[in-house]
């Protein structure tokens, strides 16, 4: 065992051997004599988790003890993968555990893959917030994750002759290695009953339904650090008495059970993003889990650490809470319900301090993933929240009023119905009459003279005050009515209560946070540009390219400061480095190829370009423009002979992968689409190697792992202003892939960090959008000969038997199929192939392309997810890096 200058302990493989031994011999999960696969895999997990808890205590206690100003940041997903290989490459592990088990009889790597990934989110707002964490260990900031602890993950995708089919992913099955359950940890959390006001004046929150929310930690180490963070994951539970022995005892099983499986429920599923669908109870609880047992835990920390010099105002300096979109919106009412009702604070100093304590991110703007609550649900399960939430919008009202006045009604009317929380509940009468100049009031003598013009002979009422009352309010109605429609359903907007309640709203994209951008608060609104953590996506995931940028830049230290990738600029030309640079690529290649070949049947040629789309499937991202792209190269090879076919092609692989969302009907019509194209083009005698179509089922984590690092070209060719930043086009640039892209989300930024002729660029622009929309709505538009051609040919069933009508029609606005091409494949189609032309002929010049693909590796620094994490410590949550002591 060795000590390294950083103080950190390294085992030789004698020890970690007599480790993985002891671990093999004292879990009782597989039987004693042998030590297979499975059990090679959580003997060798558990020794690493014993470094790790060890590293965890230390850096626990150290910051207790430093007691510094800690971010936590709240996430409803985090798409982790696996973590052995990345544990032990950031604790420097790998070579003592490769020897270890080497001499045990196993491969590092096939051990490796016997780990389940974790899969607690749905895309690129879960990945996120795990290479956040990698970072904020990395860098050694005082930070944790906290999120929920979903029995089940994301749906595992199986890929039949009809498509796409969801099997649940039971992910805990063997036992999760990597968490320590704290059973004493855990906090009370309550869903409906009612609000009552106490002897002390303070609001309190009475019966209603009680559950408590039990703490796992996941540690998180750091690379080169003894840091290692906690992800403290929250799983839902009652207590023994809730379990009804009587029910039980008279046969009522199900009513025995019951306050525990509504317990328990909560945490069973990842709730299925990237749309916005229903469950709308379900997913309500477990929001508000998440924010009352991270708040409850955040504030006996700030409570415990304080000790007698306890000062409420010092929260916000200890304690920075980021909401990762507006999925934990709820801390805002719950902080201050927190400090009001529990802690007796005023009103007014525990508004300041959530203001001064909470920020958001905003991860999209596409309309129909906005969250908005109805009113009615909030207020039966969260009845105090509704109260705390109605005052937020009436002092959001007289900000607004004060901001621009009342003598521009419509302007005002305008302001209000955008930034308001609530939605569709008319103005507080306090407010209502602020709005009526004072010449409008009416007078008693003006209310009976305007009864005695209408023919009112009787006095409706004999109270003068209340008679002026009633036409004052009838005044003011008339005047202002916020088209507060009675028959729709009031809201309240999460994004607005964000807005609000935040000191901090941040877009993911330069050009995102300029969309999201809004006038009342221009100090409120940043933007940080996404990143991804270059441990895992290249380190890790590509040990061949990872070889070269060390041997090229002269050190290691690029892992930690990806700037000096940059270095192998220089060196863009020189035939030696292309020569490695081409052979890394091939390897990896080959990895696609036997992976391919293992999970689809296909066995496609390493020889061709693999040219690769992975992203959930969404109409927004057009799979279906580069599907109908294929369709069309497809149609013009079988438009040629043998010879024309190869001199004008170059041979590719289109691979593509994703989940689309269960119910999205559209999303999965093209994933049946793409497999059906495959299953032609791949059995086309004619076609050979010149054209492959593979689609890999069940993309995850790890899938990206195996196929970012051996692509040639990816697509990231969403309708401009809709992708708000996309993070796999980082992680294929810094494997050394060239783009064809629009100018959307930060293909913009990547485009102009690896440069322009690096980057396959085509399409609208997102200022263009709505003009083109509404240019194709007044049946302007003209499509290209060739749109209509490929959409006839699809039509004309060389796919199969499956009816393509719905999908075409989609993209023509037919009567009866909705939202005529809403995003603009027609329109793209054009500009689409032209530059999938051009991607052929640079693929030619070897040279030419080795080239590019080094620049792009070369220009990817800026996209490490530790500048990211930099700028969100320095600009929003105000900490500093703790380095642990030697
Ligand atoms: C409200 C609910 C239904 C819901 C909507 C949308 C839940 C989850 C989502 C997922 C969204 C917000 C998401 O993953 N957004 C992605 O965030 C990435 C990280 O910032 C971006 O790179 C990517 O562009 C964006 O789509």
């Amino acid at each position: 065992t060795d000590t390294l200058d950083n103080g950190i302990l390294v085992p030789d493989s004698e020890s970690v051997i007599s480790s993985i031994k002891y671990h093999a011999e004292f879990t009782p999960l597989f039987s004693p004599e042998k030590f297979e696969l499975p059990k090679a895999f959580y003997a060798t997990a558990e020794s690493v988790r014993d470094t790790l808890i060890t590293n965890w205590n230390t850096t626990y206690s150290y910051h207790e003890k430093m007691n510094v100003k800690q971010a936590y940041y709240l996430s409803m997903e985090f798409l982790q993968g696996r973590a052995l290989l990345n544990a032990i490459g950031n604790l420097e592990l790998s070579g003592a555990y490769a020897e270890a088990l080497k001499k045990l009889g196993h491969d590092l790597e096939d051990v490796a893959r016997q780990e389940q990934d974790a899969a607690l989110g749905n895309g690129g707002l879960g990945r996120l917030a795990s290479c956040f964490l990698d970072s904020l260990a990395t860098l050694n900031y005082p930070a944790w994750g906290y999120g929920l602890r979903y029995k089940y993950g994301l749906f595992k995708q199986l890929i039949t002759k009809d498509g796409q089919e969801e099997v649940a992913e039971s992910w805990l099955e063997m036992g999760n290695p990597w968490e320590i359950p704290r059973k004493d940890v855990s906090y009370p959390i309550k869903f409906y009953g009612e609000v009552v006001t106490g002897p002390d004046g303070r609001k309190k929150w009475v019966g209603g339904e009680n559950i408590s929310a039990v703490a796992y930690d996941v540690p998180i180490p750091g690379y080169k650090t003894k840091t290692t963070i906690n992800l403290r994951l929250w799983s839902t539970m009652v207590g023994p008495e809730y379990f009804d022995l009587k029910a039980f005892n008279s046969g009522d099983h199900a009513k025995a059970y019951e306050a525990l499986k509504r317990a328990e429920k909560i945490c069973y599923i990842l709730y299925p993003g990237d749309e916005s669908h229903e469950g709308k109870t379900l997913r309500l609880k477990q929001q508000y889990t998440l924010c009352s047992a991270s708040l409850q835990d955040i504030i006996s920390r700030f409570e415990r650490r304080s000790g007698d010099a306890l000062n409420w105002n010092e929260f916000p300096e200890k304690v920075a809470v980021q909401m990762n979109d507006t999925h934990p919106t709820l801390c805002i009412p719950e902080l201050l319900r927190l400090l009001m009702d529990v802690k007796g604070l005023s009103w007014k100093e525990a508004w300041g301090i959530t203001q001064r304590t909470v920020a958001y991110t905003n991860h999209t703007v596409l309309p129909e993933a906005l969250e908005k609550w109805s009113l009615n649900l909030l207020q039966e399960l969260l009845p105090r929240h509704i109260e705390i939430i109605k005052m937020i919008d009436t002092e959001l009202i007289d900000t607004i009023i004060d901001e621009y006045g009342i003598e521009d009604l419509e302007l005002l009317k305008e302001k209000l119905n955008q930034m308001r929380v609530l939605e569709n509940v008319e103005l507080p009468a306090s407010i209502l009459e602020l709005l009526v100049q004072p010449d409008e009031i009416p007078t008693v003598d003006s209310v009976e003279e305007e009864e005695k013009s209408e023919g009112v002979t009787e006095p409706t009422s004999e109270d003068d005050e209340l008679k002026v009352k009633v036409a004052k309010d009838v005044v003011v109605r008339k005047k202002v009515s916020f088209d507060t429609d009675p028959k729709s359903t009031k809201m309240v907007r999460m994004a607005n209560l964000c807005v609000v309640g935040g000191n901090a709203v941040n877009g993911v994209a330069e050009i995102h946070s300029e969309i999201v951008k809004n006038e009342l608060w221009p100090e409120k609104f940043q933007n940080k540009t996404n990143g991804v953590t270059p441990r895992r996506w290249i380190s890790f995931c590509n040990p061949e390219l990872s070889k070269i940028i060390t041997k090229w830049t002269g050190t290691e230290d690029w892992v930690l400061n990806t700037e000096k990738i940059d270095e192998l600029r220089k060196f863009a030309d020189n035939e030696e480095l292309q020569s490695e640079w081409r052979k890394a690529k091939r390897i990896n290649k080959e990895r696609i190829v036997s992976f391919l070949n293992e999970k689809t049947g296909y066995l496609v040629s390493p020889d061709a370009m693999f040219d690769v789309q992975v992203k959930r499937i969404h109409e927004y991202k057009r799979q279906l423009l580069n599907i109908l792209g294929i369709v069309y190269r497809y149609k013009k090879m079988k438009e040629m002979n043998g010879d024309e076919r190869k001199a004008k092609f170059v041979p590719r692989v289109c691979i593509f992968g994703g989940k689309a969302f269960a119910t999205y009907i559209q999303a999965k019509r093209i994933v049946k689409f793409i497999t059906d194209v495959g299953a032609t083009v791949n059995n086309d005698p004619d076609i050979g190697d010149l054209l492959k179509v593979v689609f890999v089922p069940d993309y995850n984590v790890t899938v990206a792992e195996v196929l970012i690092p051996g692509s040639d070209l990816s697509q990231h060719i969403s309708t401009a202003g809709m992708e708000a930043s996309g993070t796999s086009n980082m992680k294929f640039a810094m494997n050394g892939c060239i783009q064809i892209g629009t100018l959307d989300g930060a293909n913009v930024e990547i485009r102009q960090e690896v440069g322009e002729q690096n980057f396959f660029l085509f399409g609208a622009e997102a200022h263009e959008i709505s003009g083109l929309r509404k240019e194709r709505s007044e049946g302007k538009f003209v499509p290209d000969p060739r749109f209509e051609e490929v959409k006839k040919y699809v039509r004309s069933g060389v796919f199969g038997p499956y009816n393509y009508d719905e999908l075409m029609g989609s993209l023509e606005g037919n009567e009866g199929y909705g939202r005529a091409d809403y995003f603009l494949v027609g329109k793209d189609f054009p500009a689409y192939i032209e530059c999938q032309e051009k991607v052929d002929e640079a693929y030619r010049d070897q040279k030419k392309w080795t080239k590019m693909s080094i620049l792009n590796t070369a220009g990817s620094y800026k996209f490490s997810s530790d500048r990211t994490i930099h700028q969100y410590a320095s600009d929003i949550w105000m900490i500093e890096p703790l380095v642990l002591p030697n």
